[in-house]
C-alpha cells in the first residue's frame, strides 16, 4: 500500500513545481513594458514615450506612414539583446542597429535599456530625420 503511493507522491510534488514554475513565468510575463511610441510622418519623427526607467521590459512601436520606405536605427539596441519584428521579419541580438520600414508597415523592438542617457535615432536613409528618446535615471534603480 506504502509503496504505491510513493510514486503518487513524489508526482504531486513534481506537478506542484511545475505549477508554480508556471505561474512564475506567467507572472514575468504580466509585467507592464514601458512604450515608445513612434510615427514617422512627412519625413519626421513624432515619437510619444512615457517616463522610461532602466532595467525593465521597453517596447518601440515604429510606425511609417509615408510613401517611402525609412530606416529607424538607434544606439540604444546597443549591449543589450533586441528582437525586433519587422514586415513579419524577426532578428534578434546584441547588436542590432535598428530596421527597415516599407510604406505602410511597423516595426516592434523590444529590450531592457541598462543604461540612462539620451539616445539619438535617426533614419540612415534620410540624414535629415532625427529624433531623440530620453532615460534620466529616476533613483529607484
Ligand atoms: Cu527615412
Amino acid at each position: 500500500m506504502f509503496r504505491e503511493t510513493l510514486p503518487l507522491r513524489r508526482m504531486t510534488v513534481f506537478m506542484l513545481a511545475f505549477c508554480l514554475g508556471v505561474g512564475l513565468f506567467s507572472w514575468v510575463n504580466a509585467q507592464p513594458e514601458q512604450v515608445v511610441d513612434v510615427r514617422i510622418k512627412d519625413f519626421e519623427f513624432r515619437a510619444t514615450q512615457m517616463p522610461l526607467q532602466l532595467n525593465a521590459q521597453t517596447v518601440i512601436h515604429v510606425v511609417n506612414e509615408d510613401k517611402v520606405r525609412h530606416d529607424f536605427g538607434s544606439s540604444i539596441f546597443q549591449n543589450t539583446h533586441t528582437r525586433v519584428e519587422s514586415g513579419g521579419v524577426f532578428t534578434y541580438g546584441n547588436d542590432v542597429r535598428g530596421a527597415f520600414i516599407e510604406p505602410d508597415h511597423k516595426a516592434t523592438f523590444r529590450f531592457v535599456i541598462r543604461e540612462s542617457g539620451r539616445y539619438q535615432f535617426q533614419c540612415s536613409i534620410h540624414p535629415e530625420m532625427k529624433g531623440e528618446i530620453l532615460l534620466l535615471s529616476a533613483g529607484t534603480v
